[in-house]
């Protein structure tokens, strides 16, 4: 086994992180071999709640997990991790408007940003999930100038399995028959789901997506649309929102990080946007993302036609919108 990997989740005790928590001390994300020393941060009237999930914890009786450390202290919550997963984030509210929402999260990853940058390894891996994800991952990266650009992301990862789901459920055949879709932009509804350059396979045989769907009309209207609202179809139907499927898209994106992506195979995840596209610099955009040895990379030369071009410069949009709203209110 493994010396110990210290990873921290904020939120620790939400919904995500209630069924996030397992499979990160199972071995399926880092590995079986790799022992973990998992630090679970949340807000002070919450630590009641995170004893009985760290009670859970022991009554599982993991191997790996070398030792379960909870605070809300962000000193304690960030020192010397190699893992960080933002899951925790201001929930929206009744009568809540988007821009009090943010000025709310702002404060938050500012914050984190900061302890992050003082105490956490300079090799930290971040992921963010509480939403807005991008504008909130802009901000955290923004506050912690001394960890590489290359090692911020946030999840759009559920996105891209939900369009992986769509189309298997379309052409009856399993999800993992579904390569290379592509999320681009914001974790939102103006988010553009591609999947242009997706193969399947059918019958045994490798085709792309439109060959095999024949209906260009459902492929650029009813996908993009379902895909896009999936997120508030899950909160009407249950009354809250997406956490089984959520933490399950935290392991894929965190899994391929550590362990790579197939040779001509990608997935979604935002990054720190250097340009490629077209996109504004510095942006948190999602992309198509290979990984070989730990580190991403942005997919280059898919060719974008006016629809695409059309789609990713609507998302792209709100995210630097976001950015600038997010940016005022961190400095009033
Ligand atoms: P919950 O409300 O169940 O849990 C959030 C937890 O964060 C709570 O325990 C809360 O006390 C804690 N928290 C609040 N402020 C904190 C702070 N300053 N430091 C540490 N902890 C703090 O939400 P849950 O369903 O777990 O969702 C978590 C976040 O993920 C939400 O922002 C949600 O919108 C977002 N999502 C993002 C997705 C994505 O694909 N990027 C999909 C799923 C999810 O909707």
């Amino acid at each position: 086994v493994k010396d110990p990997i210290r990873v921290v989740i904020t939120g620790a005790a939400g919904q995500i992180a209630y069924s996030l928590v397992y499979q990160i001390c199972s071995g399926e994300v880092f590995g079986k071999d790799q022992s973990i020393i998992l630090h679970l941060l949340d807000i002070t009237p919450m630590m009641g709640v995170l004893q009985g999930l760290i009670m859970e914890v022991e009554d599982i009786s993991l191997p790996i997990v070398k030792n379960v450390i909870p605070t809300d202290n962000e000193e304690t919550a960030f020192k010397d991790v190699d893992v960080a997963l933002f899951v925790g984030a201001m929930p929206r509210k009744e009568g809540m408007e988007r821009k009090d929402l943010l000025s709310a999260n702002v404060k938050i990853f500012k914050s984190q940003g900061i302890a992050l940058d003082k105490f956490a390894k300079k090799s930290v891996k971040v992921l963010v999930v509480g939403n807005p994800a991008n504008t909130n991952c802009y901000i955290l990266a923004h506050y912690a100038p001394s960890i590489p650009r290359e090692n911020f992301t946030c999840l759009t990862r559920l996105d891209h399995n939900r369009a992986k789901g769509q189309i298997a459920s379309r052409l009856k055949i399993s999800p993992d028959l579904v390569k290379n879709v592509i999320i681009w932009g914001n974790h939102s509804s103006t988010q553009f789901p591609d999947v242009r350059f997706s193969t399947v396979v059918v019958n045994g045989k490798e085709t792309s997506v439109y060959e095999a769907i024949q209906n260009d009309n459902w492929l650029k209207n009813e996908f993009v649309s379902i895909v896009q609202k999936r997120g508030a179809a899950v909160i009407a139907a249950r009354k809250l929102s997406s956490a089984m499927s959520a933490a399950k898209a935290i392991c894929d994106h965190m899994r391929d990080w550590w362990q790579g992506t197939k040779d001509n195979e990608w997935v979604s995840m935002g990054v720190i946007s250097d340009g490629s596209y077209g996109i504004e610099k510095g942006l948190v955009f999602s992309y198509p993302i290979h990984i070989k040895n730990g580190k991403l990379s942005i997919v280059q030369d898919l060719k974008l036609d006016d629809w695409s071009r059309e789609m990713i410069d609507k998302t792209q949009k709100e995210l630097i919108e976001e950015k600038n709203d997010a940016l005022t209110a961190t400095s009033s």
